[in-house]
């Protein structure tokens, strides 16, 4: 173990007030500000009770006024906004599916985008039908592109990657009548539900809610896993490090922030360009360092073990540092803040795409088929940058870990494959994570997922939580800002095995792996969905029977919504650790948390109280245990 220790919650605090002094010095707004300005927020808003979708109001429901102009009660409202909220997250995140997709019919043997991982491209034409015999992997690319981009609008029939799901699964969601037809008829159909005079019976609102969900985990979001794999790489183990210590005093430092990697790949490119990097040096720079915030440093730390600086709510401190020449955002989780605050410093805050354009920013516009120059400019505009630097604001919290991200579905069922067969099969199966779980060797599994909301202590949640179930012999998988959490304290070096239960550990050892495994991104808890079929398939049961557990501890997104209802509607039970904006109507409370059950095999559980939403998650893994006699 040598002098492995985590970086506590306190320790990243100590670092946060000490940028925060900076921030004071130069006028600086922050998010802990604005947090005590919007305290305490609407009850209205928080129950979900106040409908703004005519202008006949709004309407706030009161035990005095227990209905809206319309007459709509409170069930109808909390469901109405309920869906909208979901249809909200389900169009972003298959939106940037979309945008893979678009990506991918540019790509050619000498232009910006390549095919990285022709098999995987390959994999998926077989699986949908399309003769890949004697083609050009080009041709195919564009093919699948074009037949991709279909499913956002086809007019018949339902998503391609249901057929991925198990038998029981795709039966399910017949009988709901919840299988997602063309991705974007989903949210339409969610917008024409809640409009004025339509829907107002919650079963119906939430029926709609989980399809909308599935749509985006089982259609966008997949479309934008796995296309991005084809392009970039699917990833596998790599190292890297964690924490705003990755930014470096002596060197340009580049942040790339947002969630699409077509703009965050080719900046990586040019950072490594021998011209870029001369320019560094004739400006005083040692050299160019690229980092990342929220899910764009998800993607370029699984496929190139760049450096991950921070997650969501890390986003302004990374500027504070007063060492950032450029924060670089594409689209999603990008606060308007950025704009004011670079301005108090000499970062260059750039936006690059017509999807998130805000003020105070220097806006240069990303297209894949410019993206090779787009890039290039960036990154000299942040390279010029560095002389403007001012030096007594320059302070970089001495704070990082290491990290070993990259463990895809395909580096996964590779990777434990070692823990049973000493010969490693190259098809490979889950079967040996099977066995480790029937053993007993394992408890099971959590899918911890989601951002940081300044309701929970940041990071808090997830740590505690992670660390809890790691010492119970319980496995867990992350994506998005829950990912980035664990590799800043440590939790994804591997030597954090010493903070497991004796069967974890074990495994970790004989696998070489860290304790908690990155996943990706937030779009790539589609992974999560495919490793979870292949579990069931593997082991002829059901998704539902499985002792695993999805979990969203600090979320705080639309997206999150979205995730946590095709999460659900996949059978996997959901912990949540901010409930969501639902709580003035008990017909839809009853429905998520219990009633769809009776659908999809799974609900939601609702717990603010981190240590007892731990135990609960853990109890529920032992109740699956208990039910199949292991
Ligand atoms: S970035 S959606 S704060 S995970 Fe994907 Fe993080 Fe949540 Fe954004």
């Amino acid at each position: 173990m040598g002098n492995f220790k985590l970086t506590s919650v306190e320790e990243f605090e100590a670092a946060t007030n000490r940028l925060l002094e900076t921030g004071a010095k130069v006028g600086a707004d922050a998010w802990q500000l604005r947090v005590k300005n919007q305290t305490p927020h609407c009850k209205f808003g928080e129950q979900g009770v106040c409908c703004r979708i005519c202008s006949m109001g709004p309407c706030r429901i009161t035990p005095k006024a227990p209905r809206g102009i319309c007459g709509c009660d409170v069930h109808g409202i909390v469901g109405r906004n309920f869906l909208r909220f979901t249809a909200g997250g389900s169009a972003t995140h298959s939106d940037h599916g979309r945008e893979i997709c678009h990506t991918l019919h540019t790509v050619s043997p000498d232009g910006n985008y390549k095919v990285k991982d022709p098999e995987k491209l390959i994999r998926i034409a077989k699986e949908w039908g399309v003769e890949t015999e004697g083609k050009d992997i080009y041709d195919l690319a564009h093919e699948m592109s074009e037949l991709a981009l279909l499913e956002y609008g086809k007019p018949f029939g339902t998503q391609r990657f249901l057929k991925r799901a198990p038998k029981h699964t795709q039966e399910l969601w017949a009988k709901a009548e919840i299988e997602p037809r063309a991705i974007d008829r989903e949210v339409a159909t969610a917008l024409h539900m809640t409009h004025m005079g339509c829907s107002s019976k919650p079963e119906a609102l939430i029926r709609q809610s989980l399809r909308c969900g599935l749509s985006d985990g089982w259609g966008g979001s997949m479309c934008g896993t796995e296309f991005s794999d084809v392009m970039f790489g699917t990833p596998k183990p790599v190292d890297t490090e964690a924490n705003l210590g990755v930014m470096k005093e002596d060197y340009v430092n580049i942040i790339v922030h947002g969630h699409d990697p077509s703009l965050s790949e080719m900046i990586c490119d040019y950072c490594e360009d021998p011209e870029m990097i001369a320019l560094a040096k004739s400006v005083g720079a040692k050299g160019i360092n690229v980092a990342g915030v929220c899910c764009t440093s998800n993607e370029v730390a699984m496929r190139r073990g760049i450096p991950m600086a921070g997650n969501f709510l890390q986003q302004e401190n990374v500027v504070l540092t007063g060492a950032c020449e450029a924060i670089v955002v594409d689209v999603q989780c990008i606060f308007p803040a950025l704009g004011p605050l670079s301005k108090c410093f000499h970062t260059k805050f750039i936006t690059t795409s017509p999807i998130a354009q805000m003020p105070d920013s220097d806006f240069i516009q990303f297209n894949a088929e410019t993206a090779g120059e787009n890039a290039k400019l960036i990154v000299r505009t942040a390279v010029e940058n560095f002389k403007n630097r001012k030096p007594e604001l320059v302070h970089i919290p001495q704070l990082k870990q290491k990290a070993t991200v990259g463990y895809s579905v395909e580096a996964i069922v590779k990777t434990l494959d070692k823990v049973t067969n000493s010969q490693v099969d190259e098809t490979g199966t889950t079967k040996p994570l099977i066995e480790c779980i029937t053993s007993g060797v394992l408890r099971g599994a959590v899918a911890m997922v989601g951002c940081n909301n300044p309701r929970v202590r940041p990071d808090s949640a997830h740590i505690e939580l992670m660390k809890k179930l790691i010492a119970n012999d319980i496995i867990v998988v992350l994506s998005g800002c829950s990912a980035q959490a664990a590799a800043r304290a440590g939790l994804m070096d591997k030597d954090a095995k010493e903070l497991c239960g004796a069967g974890l550990k074990r495994v970790c050892e004989l696998a070489d792996i860290p304790p908690v495994l990155h996943m990706g991104s937030c779009v790539d808890i589609s992974r999560m969905l495919i490793l979870a079929s292949e579990l069931a398939k593997d082991s002829g049961l059901n998704i539902s029977q499985l002792p695993l557990v999805g979990c969203a501890p600090e979320w705080m997104s639309e997206k999150a919504v979205s995730i946590g209802n095709y999460v659900v509607s996949t059978g996997i039970d959901t912990f949540l650790g901010v409930e969501p904006q639902v709580t003035g109507s008990s017909e839809v409370v009853g429905l998520l948390t219990d009633g769809i059950r009776d659908w999809v095999e799974a609900a939601y559980t609702v717990e603010k109280d981190i240590d007892k939403l731990g135990d609960l998650m853990i109890q529920r893994i032992e109740e699956k245990r208990a039910a199949l006699g292991i």
